[in-house]
């Protein structure tokens, strides 16, 4: 089935209002809501700083501080890599904030997305002996041991990005998107859209997953894989594209090499999405008689909502590095922050892609 644009634009509006009205219902709403979220757990704006609630610190007791009086507070930031435009933006918000007119110095280590390295990269800030460990996981396995050895050397850690599944007791907080809920947005808006539009014909969906065994993989694939059988859904062709553009355009290749049906791309970052997109028209397929669902939120990838490419964008904010910041100087400081803080994230489609293209990060 293919869906022509002009019905795939007003019916996304339609769903689109939908889906709003549905967010702010339960209070997760748009970029300038705060919204609660889990038990201890306390959303944040965009742009605002992180509020902290009374929440347990999980029977961990260390706090940033400056160790070695040099003024500073020293952050060892082990990032995933420079994957995708997210991640660009991260590190860069990374490299604005952590400067020494904001009290810190930052070391930083680049995974190369090689998730064994990530973890020599955390030993090796232990040993720089810097004073706080901030860490985006490439993948979510096997940390406990490197957590431990961060505490037993006395570096308060941060996760920030990714979650981990580990014990409260081997990390300061978390800060960053709640995976899990982009992917559920996504879901929630081709439910809408499919109920505005009374389709009947079959979905069958591409699922561009990100890396696997990363948190933001996980959580925007166990929504989709959760919903599609409610739903009737079939998803005919699943693979990593591995949050790159390139993988993203290779897989997409090869799926439509093999020649299923599909009218849904469910696509877990933008630059796999691009990947996607260039697929098609090289292969002299019209992107607008898809439905394109995708997930971050870059300028030009809204720009694409305009152009009416993509239907609609699940947010993930790149910008944390003042957020983290700001966590780390309430600690030091001696406040209890929560331990789980999740960025405030909606979605972008063609109802509000021209408002939120002003404020849209990267290129
Ligand atoms: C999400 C982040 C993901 C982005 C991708 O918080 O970890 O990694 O969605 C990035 O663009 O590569």
């Amino acid at each position: 089935m293919t869906i022509t644009h002009t019905a795939k634009k007003t019916l996304a509006a339609v769903a689109g209002i939908a889906l709003a009205a549905s967010l702010t219902a339960c209070g997760g709403g748009g970029s300038d809501a705060a919204s609660t979220g889990a038990a201890g757990t306390t959303g944040t704006t965009a742009s605002g700083s992180a509020s902290a609630t009374a929440a347990s610190t999980g029977g961990y007791n260390l706090v940033p501080k400056d160790t070695n009086g040099d003024g500073l507070i020293t952050v060892g930031f082990a990032q995933v890599g420079a994957e995708s435009g997210w991640r660009t933006a991260n590190t860069q918000s990374y490299q604005d904030y952590f400067v020494a007119a904001n009290g810190f110095k930052l070391a930083f280590a680049d995974a190369n997305q090689d998730a064994d390295k990530q973890k020599q990269d955390v030993r090796d800030l232990i040993q720089q002996g810097v004073e706080v460990i901030d860490l985006a996981p490439v993948t979510d396995s096997g940390w406990e041991p490197v957590l431990q050895e961060a505490k037993d050397a006395g570096i308060p850690l941060i996760v920030s990005d990714r979650q981990l599944s580990v014990s409260d007791d081997l990390y300061l907080t978390y800060f960053g998107g709640n995976m899990e809920q982009e992917g559920k947005t996504a879901v929630k808006w081709l439910e809408d859209y499919i109920k505005a539009n009374n389709v009947t014909d079959p979905i069958n969906i591409v699922h561009l997953q990100g890396t696997i065994g990363s948190t933001a993989q996980k959580g925007r694939s166990k929504a989709l894989t959760d919903a599609a059988p409610a739903n009737k859904w079939n998803v005919v062709y699943e693979q990593t594209g591995e949050f790159t553009q390139a993988k993203g355009q290779e897989v997409m290749e090869s799926f439509l090499q093999q020649g299923k049906d599909f009218n849904v791309i469910y696509s877990e970052n933008d630059d796999m999405t691009y990947g996607a997109i260039e697929a098609l028209k090289a292969a002299g397929k019209d992107p607008k008689s898809y439905i394109i669902i995708s997930f971050d939120g870059n300028k030009s990838a809204v720009q694409m909502v305009i152009d009416g490419l993509i239907d609609v964008i699940a947010e993930c904010n790149p910008l944390l590095g003042p957020q983290v910041g700001d966590l780390i100087k309430k600690s030091a400081a001696g406040d209890k922050i929560a331990k789980i803080t999740y960025s405030v994230e909606s979605f972008i489609d063609s109802t509000n892609a021209a408002e939120k293209i002003k404020t849209a990060f990267g290129s």
